[in-house]
């Protein structure tokens, strides 16, 4: 397939990175097209772990590229670091990272801003203090600094003067760095991204060679952390199906296929609804066994079952055409293994719920499965047999290991 979109079927964490990272060798162009430096994504190269926000899960063996998009919010210090940090052992690596020049940047005072609403808010959100929500506003507001106005010192100053007295007027003095700091900042890093060698070209500049290409589409947390199909409002600020690719300046329908990664069992990192979330220890043992603690924030994740209905739900909102199954291993020897296949909605069942108001009202009905001892076992086949037949899609690939190559194509 010579363009295809990698989406989270969850909450987030499902693995994407690893899968991303897996496919990247056989593309070559690695997409982020939502979000920004909130995203998680770890992935082991030659038993190496690297946990990137930011950047595209690029394969460094591979010549793949990766390609910040117009969809993203950038934080300029984020992906410094990760460069860097990828320099020591893949040296030049900078040199293979493209950004949109149409795209808009974090500020310092968008960081600032999220941990301060978070402060005020009855129910906070749970976000990852990486300014997500405040860059997605002041860019629908029309306050957003875009990459392409680095390239112009003046103009970038007298902007920055502009919306400091703006956000002063807001939030009064509560910003630690006033519009001068954060010019001086910008065009350091600026600078400091050029010397790694960072390129900023935007889609159409690269129409062309993204033509000819391979594309592998990188999506960042889940459909149900979506901003118009998750459970809001306890959602990212950008689009997480595969319809985000548009406001990267490619078309859907340019995609040959969308795959749905799915975890074996559910997650969700954060406050909002979570139907099969258990309490039980089982919970901490999953979560123990799984690593399952935030990769940019180092929190907790709560745990549950497998919840069909909320898929089934992700695979219409982003046109899912196959799965792929992660982290079946983490259950191994576990006796039962609990999976939620509908929902009682006002005391009537559902399988597919219709908006995502229903899942707060949604009580779990389940199906209890025998469990496995190794991901060899009939026992976890079943697993995926059942997973295909009550999501009516094929499962492709399963990874059961967090290493690029353990993963096996069905
Ligand atoms: P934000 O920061 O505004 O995007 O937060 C809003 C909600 O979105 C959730 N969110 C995530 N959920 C899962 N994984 C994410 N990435 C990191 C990871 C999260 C971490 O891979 O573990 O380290 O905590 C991610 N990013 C955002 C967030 O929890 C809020 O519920
Ligand atoms: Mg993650």
């Amino acid at each position: 397939m010579k363009r295809i979109a990698v989406i989270g079927a969850q909450w987030g964490d499902e693995g994407k990175g690893k899968i991303v990272n897996y496919f990247a060798r056989n593309y070559r162009w690695v997409i982020r097209f939502s979000g920004g430096a909130n995203a998680g994504h770890t992935i082991y190269i030659k038993g190496k772990k690297y946990v990137n926000h930011l950047l595209p899960s690029i394969d460094p063996y591979s010549d793949s590229r990766g390609f910040l998009s117009s969809g993203m919010v950038i934080d300029l210090e984020e992906m410094a670091k990760e460069i860097e940090k990828m320099e020591v052992d893949f040296p030049g690596i900078g040199e293979r990272f493209y950004v949109d020049p149409e795209a808009v940047m974090t500020l310092p005072w968008h960081k600032e801003q999220d941990m301060l609403l978070e402060g005020m808010r009855e129910k906070p959100i749970g976000t990852t203090g990486k300014g997500i929500g405040p860059a997605y506003t002041d860019k629908v507001s029309r306050e957003g600094l875009k990459i392409y106005m680095l390239q112009d010192e003046s103009t970038l100053l007298e902007r920055l003067k502009e919306l400091y007295a703006l956000k002063r007027a807001l939030f009064g003095d509560k910003f630690s760095m006033d519009y001068k700091e954060i010019f001086e900042y910008l065009i350091k890093l600026r600078d400091r991204l050029l010397r790694l060698g960072v390129n900023i070209a935007g889609s159409i500049e690269l129409m062309e060679d993204f033509r000819e290409s391979t594309l592998l589409f990188e999506g960042a947390q889940g459909v149900m952390l979506d901003l118009d199909f998750g459970t809001y409002p306890f959602v990212t600020s950008s689009t997480c199906t595969a319809h985000g690719v548009i406001s990267s300046g490619f078309s859907t329908a340019e995609l040959d296929g969308v795959f749905g990664v799915i975890k074996a069992y559910t997650t969700r990192v954060g406050s909002g609804v979570f139907p099969t979330e258990e309490h039980a220890h089982i919970a901490d043992i999953i979560r123990e066994r799984g690593s399952e603690f935030g990769a940019t924030t180092g929190r907790p994740r709560r745990v549950g079952w497998l919840d069909l209905p909320a898929i089934r739900y992700a695979k219409v909102r982003s046109a899912f055409t196959h799965l792929i199954i992660t982290k079946g291993d983490v259950l191994s020897g576990l006796d039962e293994i609990k999976v939620c296949v509908a929902y009682e909605i006002d005391g009537k069942e559902k399988r597919t719920p219709f908006t995502s108001q229903e899942l707060f009202k949604a009580k779990p009905i389940y199906r209890t499965m025998k469990g496995w001892n190794s991901v060899k076992d009939k026992n976890f086949d079943d697993y995926i047999k059942f997973i295909e037949d009550e999501v009516e899609l094929p499962v492709s690939y399963v990874s059961y290991g967090p290493g690029t190559d353990e993963i096996n194509k069905k």
